[in-house]
């Protein structure tokens, strides 16, 4: 059974060992951050705070909810041992068959209903999430909702927002993004206000689905009921033409305005660096502001993998990748974005059914969505597991030549947040790009190969046998 709201989640995940529960009072300001981070980079269960300073009685805060893949496989209501892989491909299944939301009246997340000058952000812990960060983010694990200009389509994306005062915070969705490219080529150009709707606190899988790459016209929450296998819950905003999940913890109405803007970052990002410089963004004028009683805060503390960020977008931005490789008619036998690289790299393996077939499988990852931040692609033969980084690192070493199998594309699109680009590159998402080919290549004679020592490839099958069934004989 899929999850009604985060709170039957984390109910599951501390059954699972996933939550620790801390009684004693947090600091929003740089405490929460610090304690996100040391528990993601330990491995370490989520820290669920049921104090937080400065806020109500009652009002908590939770990080690091889907910062390991066991608590992806429970929040996709699978065993949580599910190896990677295994999750990709159920991601791939179920996004098979989208499924559209249903509206219901009864909605916890009204339980609290702010309109207008009754609603203050600063109801909600604002945490300062790392020292020298631009500003107080409130938004690094939520859904921001807005609606296409010219049909129906609403989009789900997950775009950092920093506050600004009371009443106004910043957003910023890259051009690539959806949000990002709607408002600057439809809302914009005409002048239009372009309303949207914040949700902090829903069942695991609606956030997840924010953060995932999907195709112009695709929404979000038709994939995550989908991926839930029932329809999500909606119920219409107060003041703008939206909706949102019924179980929200905090949902924030707002709306964009043409042609404003204000500093917003630098903030502390999923590439494991501060990277990203203090530019002008849009903001967010709050309209109304609705919560459950005694909300759960949600937040996730972005820096060196692994964390919330990494763990998701290598899956979901993984699973898209591969299905863009597939729908191209290329014989790969996987496809993984590990988590090391916070999907900064790319590994596919392959069949070579011609030559240079790594040149394809590269530039179908960089022209898929996002592809543009995974600028490094490692293509391996199919015999090596791109879920086993020391089957594809020993590839890359071993099988990879310097002078003809490292491919530079100079001049490249990249993420505005890549730590090795220059200030002028950072201005412009400019840089470059490499694939680095690690299969054998065509058009060398068979016997030129060099055999993999390993054993099961270096002994013939009737010493593998015996050595087998020796080992049983010795002990081991
Ligand atoms: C924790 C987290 C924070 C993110 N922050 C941003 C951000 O600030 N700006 C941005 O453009 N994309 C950000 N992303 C990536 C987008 O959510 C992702 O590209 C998604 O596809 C955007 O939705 P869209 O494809 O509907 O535009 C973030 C992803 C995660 C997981
Ligand atoms: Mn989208």
């Amino acid at each position: 059974m899929p999850f009604k709201d985060l709170r039957e989640f984390i109910a599951k995940l501390e059954k699972e060992g996933e939550v620790q529960r801390i009684e004693e009072e947090v600091d929003p300001n740089l405490e929460a951050g610090a304690m996100l981070r040391r528990s993601a980079e330990r491995g370490l269960p989520a820290p669920f705070f049921q104090k937080v300073k400065g806020c109500p009685k009652g009002y908590r805060l939770i990080g690091n909810s889907v910062a390991k893949y066991r608590r992806i496989a429970i929040a996709m209501d699978m065993n949580p041992d599910t190896p990677p892989r295994e999750l990709q491909e159920e991601y791939i299944r179920r996004k098979q068959k989208l499924i559209k939301p249903v509206f219901v009246k009864d909605a916890p997340c009204k339980e609290n209903i702010h309109i207008g000058d009754e609603a203050d952000l600063l109801e909600f812990p604002m945490p300062m999430i790392h020292a020298g960060d631009g500003g107080r983010y409130m938004g690094t694990w939520h859904i921001t909702a807005s609606r296409d200009l010219d049909n129906d389509w609403v989009n789900w994306g997950m775009y950092r927002l920093m506050l600004h005062d009371k009443t106004s915070f910043g957003i910023f969705a890259l051009p690539n993004t959806h949000l990002g490219g709607v408002h600057a080529t439809k809302y914009e150009p005409r002048d239009k206000v372009m309303e949207v709707a914040v949700v902090i606190g829903t069942e695991p899988v609606s956030t997840i689905c924010a953060a995932s790459p999907l195709a112009y016209g695709v929404s979000e929450v038709d994939l995550a009921g989908a991926l839930r296998g029932e329809p999500v819950e909606m119920v219409k905003c107060e003041t703008v033409n939206l909706a949102v999940p019924a179980t929200a913890e905090i949902v924030i109405e707002g709306e964009i305005r043409p042609h404003e803007r204000k500093d917003e970052g630098p903030f502390g990002e999923w590439t494991g660096y501060r990277a990203g410089i203090k530019q002008p963004q849009p903001v967010i004028h709050v309209k109304a502001i609705t919560h459950r009683n005694n909300p759960i805060f949600i937040m996730s503390c972005m820096g060196v993998p692994t964390d919330d960020n990494t763990v998701s977008v290598c899956l979901t931005k993984g699973a898209e990748q591969l299905e863009a490789l597939r729908a191209r008619g290329l014989p790969v036998t996987g496809f993984s974005l590990p988590l090391e690289t916070a999907s900064f790299l790319g590994v596919a393996a392959v069949k070579t059914t011609y030559a240079n077939i790594a040149e394809d499988v590269a530039h179908i990852v960089w022209g898929s969505r996002m592809g543009r931040s995974t600028p490094w692609i490692v293509v391996v033969n199919d015999d090596v597991d791109p879920f086993n980084t020391a089957q594809w690192l020993h590839a890359l070493v071993s099988k990879c030549h310097p002078q003809r199998g490292v491919n530079i594309i100079e001049n490249a699109a990249v993420s505005f947040l890549t730590p090795y680009i220059n200030a002028h590159e950072r201005q412009h998402g400019m840089g470059a790009k490499a694939y680095f080919d690690c299969t054998w290549p065509l058009d060398w004679p068979p016997s030129d190969i060099p055999k993999r020592m390993a054993f099961a490839e270096a002994y013939p099958a009737e010493v593998q046998q015996k050595a087998s069934a020796m080992w049983a004989k010795y002990g081991y």
